[in-house]
């Protein structure tokens, strides 16, 4: 690093121990920005469309017995649990080898969006629908749709930051539904908390921590732990993922069916029963480092409307690429300027600004049984706003509940945004 960055990080890590929570508040010199806006991470869920659908395809024969179909849905299990693992990388990896480290993204704008698809020979197209749904605090909402296998996935999420010691330290709010219409199965995950290391050094990078659920409708349950370097594994990236029968059993470890361990950034294993599997004498699971991902198309800038985030960033991400400080501030203060006269005129007229395509559901309020409802009672855990995975009973079991779910119908009679 020269020595004009060394002093520039140096009085970023004195900024940030007078931080309030907002990480848009945070002033980063300009070799940390990323010209990335965080709207176009939700495609981290769908780099490997073939593991998105796998579970859909698999099913038991008609005539199966109850074994059969048993055995089945704990294939679908384990393939659900695959397909989370094999985002991890892309969603918290992908800075430090695309840049050289973990970067403060682009901060959207209310109603940024971004589009595209996945077209691959095997499993058909798989279309990607983000929107930032709220800017305070910063809210990001996706749908994930393969029409060919009946698949979707939809989701929303969030951040709240604290400061400790040497670290940044980062929960998550929000979930995703994965629905498998062909089999009238669903699928709840929740997103692990995580925190950013390397400060001091100036090479941040993210690692996960604490632990993140994935729910299924047909009562299994997978409790996923993370750690990093100096933990049990002493390994950085280190995950154990046990699948149970249901949420009562997961009270004790024993009860795993199948526990999966190891790097959700590069390798990890399989073995039946509660026991750790071993890299010498059990199955591997997923190699992350083996599987590239499919890169999602996204239409020329040309093509894009105003709202389409690559369209709209694209002179601050160009003063980014070239570290023109100046450039870079001037070019954000037209969005924000913009930003602040919507939000102005809004106000003088009455009118709120309008989501596109989801919705702000209250299930404190809502009758109707849906998903979300259904499987956070499996799996014991709160329908309130507290950080994600949160359970019943917890001190965050309160308060309002307030979710945002996909409205189909928006995107179908949508005009102006393009595939
Ligand atoms: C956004 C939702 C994705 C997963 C994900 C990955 C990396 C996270 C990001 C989320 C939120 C913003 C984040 C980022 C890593 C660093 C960045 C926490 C959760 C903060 C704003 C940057 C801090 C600045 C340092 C790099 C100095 O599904």
């Amino acid at each position: 690093m020269s020595q004009a960055s060394s002093s520039s990080w140096t009085s970023f890590l004195s900024s940030i121990t007078s931080f309030n929570g907002d990480l848009a508040s945070l002033t980063a010199p300009p070799f940390i920005l990323s010209p990335t806006s965080l709207v176009e991470f939700s495609q981290y869920w769908a780099e490997h469309p073939d593991l998105f659908v796998e579970a859909s395809l698999l099913r038991a024969d008609d005539n199966a017995g109850a074994p059969e179909i048993e055995a089945m849905a704990l294939k679908r299990a384990i393939s659900v649990t695959k397909w989370f693992i094999s985002t991890l990388r892309s969603q918290y990896c992908l800075r430090n080898e695309s840049m050289g480290s973990e970067k403060k993204p682009l901060n959207p704008f209310l109603g940024e969006v971004f589009v595209g698809k996945w077209d691959s020979p095997l499993v058909g197209e798989t279309v990607l629908l983000s929107e930032q749904v709220s800017h305070h605090p910063a809210v990001t909402a996706y749908g994930i749709i393969n029409a060919s296998h009946n698949v979707s996935l939809q989701g929303y999420n969030g951040v709240k930051a604290t400061i400790s010691k040497a670290s940044i330290n980062v929960k998550q709010y929000g979930h995703g539904i994965l629905q498998l219409d062909d089999l009238n199965e669903s699928y709840l995950y929740t997103l692990p908390p995580l925190h950013i290391e390397g400060l001091i050094s100036a090479s941040p990078f993210v690692e996960l921590e604490g632990t993140s659920y994935i729910q299924s409708s047909n009562g299994f349950i997978v409790q996923i732990d993370y750690s990093g370097r100096g933990y049990f594994s002493g390994k950085k990236h280190t995950f154990k993922a046990r699948i149970y029968r249901d949420q009562l059993s997961s009270a004790n470890k024993d009860n795993a069916l199948v526990t999966i361990s190891g790097q959700w950034s590069d390798k990890s294993y399989i073995a039946k029963g509660s026991a750790t599997p071993s890299s010498k004498t059990d199955e591997l699971f997923y190699d992350a480092m083996a599987v590239k991902p499919e890169q999602l198309q996204v239409k020329p800038l040309e093509s894009q409307h105003p709202l389409e985030s690559r369209r709209a960033w694209k002179k601050v991400a160009d003063a980014i690429k070239k570290s023109d400080y100046d450039q870079i501030h001037q070019e954000k203060s037209i969005i924000e300027n913009e930003q602040r006269d919507l939000r102005k005129k809004e106000q003088e007229s009455g009118a709120k600004w309008q989501t596109r395509w989801f919705d702000n559901v209250d299930y404190a309020a809502e009758q109707k049984h849906d998903p979300f409802t259904n499987l956070t009672n499996l799996a014991n855990l709160s329908i309130h706003n507290g950080p994600s995975g949160s359970a019943k009973s917890s001190k965050y079991d309160t308060g309002e509940a307030k979710h945002w779910r996909l409205n189909l119908d928006n995107w179908k009679q949508e005009t102006e945004i393009k595939l």
